[in-house]
């Protein structure tokens, strides 16, 4: 499965292949909200850390970092205001894990569309990637194919 779609903006193709953007889909929102969530896998390439700093994009007027964690058995989602991906490290936003979500989405994203999502690293990197929307059968099936192709590596 191809999952980058990534174009760059205002970056050298040197500096650009630094950052791999990989298995990255949305969710399709659930008819009666304006919420959705992101997910995806950025690696970072570089010796240096590179911090994502905010994310944009048209569907959606406000998207924050969050991360699941739970607190006595209870599941919560805590707001970060970065995320830093260390030299050489691959940092997953999964389900139950750090995510995007999505503010006061319109209009609703529909299994089979794409919206476009700009990444903001830090040193003025912007990555503008295509995601696709995912129903929550597509999502299953797409997670099943991205944990067999890892299971390659390891
Ligand atoms: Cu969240």
């Amino acid at each position: 499965m191809v999952s980058f779609y990534g174009v760059a903006n205002s970056i050298s193709g040197d500096k650009y292949s630094k950052i791999l953007i990989e298995n990255a889909y949305v969710r399709a929102t659930i008819p009666g909200t304006s919420i959705s969530s992101a997910y995806m896998e950025i690696e970072n390439k570089s010796g240096e850390t590179i911090t994502l700093m905010s994310v944009n994009s048209s569907a959606s007027p406000r998207i924050e970092f969050h991360q699941h964690t739970m607190h006595n058995g209870m599941m919560r989602m805590r707001k970060l205001n970065t995320i830093d991906i260390k030299p050489k490290e691959r940092v997953k936003l999964q389900p139950s894990g750090l995510h995007l979500m999505l503010f006061d989405v319109t209009p609703p994203l529909k299994a089979q569309e794409h919206i476009e999502l700009t990444l903001n690293f830090s040193n003025k990197k912007y990555i503008a990637v295509q995601l696709p929307v995912y129903s929550p059968v597509q999502e299953k099936t797409a997670q099943k194919a991205s944990s067999k192709m890892h299971k390659h590596h390891h």
